[in-house]
């Protein structure tokens, strides 16, 4: 018999909870239904008491594509209890087998949803900050289907923000580099992000609307990862530095 959308919610949240990986969902999904088990999953975490505080964009570079062998943008939903302070620390053990990638992150003020033009989006932007998105997929050997990687969140785990700057700000070609214990590990533009991040912006207001969850004032928009992701062990030190808006990092612990 066929799980229903609850019990694979459920599958998925407890795998992301105690950390387990599971085996990846044989039934064929549809798009549609594979962002039902996403709602249905983020709705068991805020009903634990965690807060939405935004969205993140999966799929927008080449780079990141071409690691994961999928070429569609995705989105997935963030959580106050995902934020990492930036200097931070995480603990290892709380994930199945985490990677970070660096990334940028938009800062809205104002609501944003359905079609807009890149200049609309950015007229809703209040800061722009480089960013690290920790992801981690509940699936045995971080593999999986587009639909599996929909239904488990885009494998959204945490984020780390750096400083923000003015929405004034350009971020056409930013130079992003991902380093680990001081040593450069992926180097990227924001260039890769859809060929300008804001385009990443303008996605993630059609799918949010789309989704009926239009983007809200003081949401947190992460617009995907401009480089390959690097997998995570205990003790480093990792870091986004950007040559034009800052840096941001973390530290992982046992
Ligand atoms: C899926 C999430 C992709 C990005 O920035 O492209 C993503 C994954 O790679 O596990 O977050
Ligand atoms: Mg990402």
């Amino acid at each position: 018999m066929n799980a229903t959308i609850n019990d694979l919610a459920e599958q998925l949240d407890d795998a992301m909870r105690h950390a387990t990986a599971i085996a990846q969902i044989t039934q064929p999904l549809s798009l549609e239904q594979a962002y039902a088990v996403q709602a249905a999953a983020f709705s068991r975490r805020l009903a634990r008491g965690e807060r939405r505080i935004g969205i993140k964009m999966g799929f927008t570079s080449l780079a990141k594509m071409a690691q994961m062998g999928i070429d569609e943008v995705i989105w997935g939903r963030l959580s106050d209890a995902m934020l990492v302070e930036s200097g931070g620390a995480i603990a290892l053990a709380r994930y199945v087998h985490p990677r970070a990638e660096p990334e940028i992150a938009f800062r809205l003020k104002t609501a944003l949803g359905g079609t807009v033009t890149p200049e609309e989006a950015l007229a809703a932007v209040d800061g722009i900050a480089p960013a690290l998105e920790i992801i981690d997929s509940r699936y045995m050997n971080f593999k999986f289907s587009l639909t599996d990687v929909i239904a488990d969140n885009s494998s959204s785990s945490g984020l780390v923000v750096g400083p923000w700057s003015s929405p004034a700000t350009d971020i056409s070609a930013v130079a992003i580099r991902l380093e680990v214990d001081g040593d450069v590990r992926e180097e990227g533009s924001s260039t890769a992000i859809l060929g300008h991040p804001i385009h990443s912006l303008v996605e993630a207001a059609r799918l949010a609307h789309a989704a009926g969850e239009p983007l809200l004032p003081g949401d947190i928009v992460l617009a995907g990862g401009a480089t390959a992701a690097v997998a995570l062990t205990v003790g480093a030190h990792v870091r986004v530095v950007t040559d034009t808006i800052g840096s941001a990092g973390f530290t992982v612990a046992e």
